[in-house]
């Protein structure tokens, strides 16, 4: 008779999460930012791609930040800050995944008022990171052409979670005889409607299509009616 108790408790913990997550995005309307939460397996390329998009950014005069969790090491906040952005590692110290809470601390300080763009790396795997809200405003979930085609139909929760697909690493299509139709099959499968871009982080043109993707995306998901942030209370 304990395992019905299990449950229980873990559906309680992740209704604390979700309430946590709500109040965040809240918070984060308020200030205007938009929060794009980066899935994908380890690997798939979400620091080289960030690193190009903060800069494409940058360039174009948004102001933009991020937030990378890993399970040990700075490397990846030492690569995106070569963006010129602000740059927050968070070391989960073997947890597979970020939680609200983590980014709520790591938030802290940042007048999120002058930040457009709030990108969070969730740490590399496939599963964790799509059942934890992290109050983002858009989940993109990256796949690369060295992964195998048949990801999406294995996960289809990190797919069908999610607003956005990447297919990356392009440029590495041919030499990995990538099928590129069944792939979009695949993901069409889990996530009807999903749009999906091909990119390759050594590509302009496909990362300025990113961008421009996220940029109306924000105008879609910024609320016009603005929240006063005393109203808000994270604990
Ligand atoms: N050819 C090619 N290589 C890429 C591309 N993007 C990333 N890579 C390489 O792929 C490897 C992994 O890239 P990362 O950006 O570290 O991948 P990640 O998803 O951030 O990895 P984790 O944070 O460990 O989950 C590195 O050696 C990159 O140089 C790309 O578009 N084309
Ligand atoms: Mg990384």
């Amino acid at each position: 008779m304990t395992s019905p108790r299990v449950v229980e408790l873990r559906k309680n913990v992740m209704n604390r999460h979700d309430r946590k997550a709500a109040l965040l995005r809240r918070h984060f309307e308020s200030t205007q930012t938009c929060v794009v939460n980066l899935v994908s397996s380890p690997g798939t390329g979400k620091t080289e791609l960030l690193t190009e998009i903060l800069s494409a950014l940058i360039s174009s005069g948004a102001s933009a930040a991020a937030l990378v969790g890993d399970c040990a090491t700075d490397n990846d906040a030492k690569r995106l800050e070569a963006s010129g952005a602000p740059v927050r590692q968070i070391v989960t110290e073997g947890l597979c995944h970020l939680e609200v809470t983590m980014i709520d601390q790591h938030v802290q300080g940042w007048d999120l008022n002058g930040i457009d763009f709030l990108f969070i790396e969730n740490v590399g795997n496939l599963v964790c990171p799509s059942a934890f809200d992290l109050g983002e405003s858009i989940r993109v979930v990256l796949l690369s052409v060295t992964e195998g085609e048949d990801k999406p139909l294995k996960y289809p929760q990190m797919f069908n979670s999610a607003d956005l697909a990447l297919i990356t690493k392009m440029d590495l299509a041919g030499p990995c005889e990538f099928d590129l139709a069944v792939t979009r099959t695949n993901i069409e499968t889990v996530s009807p409607g999903i749009p999906i871009l091909e990119t390759s982080a050594r590509n302009p043109e496909s990362v300025q299509a990113v961008v421009d993707h996220l940029v109306q995306l924000r105008q879609r998901t910024l609320t016009t009616e603005s929240v006063p942030t005393d109203s808000l209370s994270i604990t």
